[in-house]
């Protein structure tokens, strides 16, 4: 299979408004991807088309608005189960992004399953998101967080895994893709080891969800969780996916209107799934966004795209390499495209203020992972990130700016 043509990519980038705007003057290079992907017209259309002309609370209201904003809203909850092939759509919970779906979990496992004595296993390159919620509910209730090393490359010591596994963690929390090194970690692999031994599994998914196809049934993980953000979607919308069992079994991890069944000063009774994961008001143009986002995704082919990010991964990874002093962050023989990179003499954050100068978005500093930035023994990295609109030009731009802002540093 190959990778996008010149003239496909051209196409691709004429959704992207965002891509053709100058910065400082410059042609705009955008490879800020992992943090947040830009927007197609499609999904920015469909915002402005909700609250144009269908603005109105769902589930609640008789009124034709209501009931149109609340089929597309679980249409869209359908398309979110087909993206990521789950058996049942009421297995869909929207949230906030990842953050808030881990955290939905953290606060209700905290409340019956992970209790006093008890361990949760995560790797040594979570993001805060998947390290922090797990770290606190350890403190609150008694447990122990178990830690799986990384090797010098950034992958996870499968060995330590497999170690730590034998300690009956009652939850492996692993993320699919680093955000920090790019690192693929073997989700499909890391979810039968942990089975094998009884072990339920939560997979971040927030940076593998718009560069690899997923397919919750066949990984088999317990949990899933993304944010609609990094996958061409809106801000403040997430998933957490589950599989029916914990969900049935699980309590709600807020309270208010629409999670409820009967209510009483003295009682409450819930609603069923998913609605008893949902309280409150929910973001429904994000939802409708999400869709529009999914549609505009499922045009194109996974293995292309990730074909694609790979080209241009190992393009610009030949060129940085030859500027002197380039040390990469991450080295995983499995990695998606994230170069997370620091250069002798230089810190980081000059780096990144640089080449902005220079119409390059680029992250810099420790990504939120901060464990990883210490395994690593570095204050921070640079991070270029490719989606699937990013072009050889933008990898010559990267290489350009990089190459200056070292010059001038030195
Ligand atoms: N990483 C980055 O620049 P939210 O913020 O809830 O949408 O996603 C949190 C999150 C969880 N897991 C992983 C692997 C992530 O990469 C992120 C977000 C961004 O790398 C912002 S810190």
């Amino acid at each position: 299979m190959k990778p996008f043509a010149d003239n496909e990519i051209a196409e691709i980038r004429s959704h992207f408004p965002a891509l053709h705007q100058k910065v400082y003057g410059k042609p705009f290079v955008y490879l800020d991807n992992a943090a947040t992907t830009q927007k197609p017209q499609a999904v920015i259309d469909r915002l402005v088309a909700y609250y144009s002309l269908e603005n109105s609370n769902i589930h609640r209201g008789v009124h034709y608005l209501s009931q149109q904003a609340t089929q597309a809203y679980e249409d869209a909850r359908q398309t979110v189960a087909d993206f990521i092939n789950a058996s049942a759509a009421n297995q869909i919970i929207f949230t906030k992004g990842t953050t808030e779906s881990v955290n939905l979990l953290a606060g209700s496992l905290r409340q019956f399953y992970l209790l006093e004595g008890d361990a949760v296993l995560i790797t040594g390159m979570e993001h805060h998101s998947n390290l922090v919620p797990w770290q606190q509910v350890c403190k609150q209730n008694q447990a122990e967080l178990l830690v799986a090393a990384l090797n010098d490359k950034g992958e996870t010591d499968l060995d330590h895994f497999a170690e730590l596994l034998d300690k009956k963690p009652k939850l492996a929390a692993i993320t699919h893709i680093s955000n920090a090194l790019g690192s693929v970690n073997p989700v499909k692999e890391m979810i039968r080891m942990a089975h094998e031994k009884g072990v339920p599994v939560l997979v971040d998914g927030a940076q593998a969800v718009a560069h690899t196809s997923i397919d919750v049934q066949e990984l088999d993980c317990d949990f899933f969780v993304f944010s609609g953000h990094k996958m061409f979607g809106p801000m403040g919308i997430g998933v957490l996916y589950a599989k029916a069992f914990w969900l049935q079994k699980m309590p709600p991890w807020q309270f208010g209107g629409e999670m409820v069944d009967q209510v009483s000063f003295e009682e409450t009774t819930f609603n069923q799934l998913p609605f008893k994961f949902e309280a409150g008001t929910p973001n429904v143009a994000g939802v409708l966004g999400l869709k529009t986002a999914i549609d505009f995704l499922k045009q194109y082919d996974m293995e292309v795209i990730a074909k694609h990010e790979n080209q241009l991964m190992q393009q610009a990874l030949e060129k940085l390499l030859t500027i002197p002093g380039m040390r990469l962050i991450g080295e995983a023989e499995n990695r998606a495209g994230v170069i997370s990179f620091v250069v002798d003499g230089t810190h980081p954050s000059d780096i990144g203020t640089l080449v902005d100068k220079m119409g390059v978005a680029v992250r810099t500093g420790h990504h939120c992972a901060q464990p990883v930035m210490t395994r690593f023994d570095v204050p921070g990295t640079v991070r270029a990130s490719f989606a699937l609109y990013n072009s050889l030009a933008d990898v010559e731009g990267l290489f350009q700016a990089v190459k200056k802002a070292v010059m001038m540093l030195r």
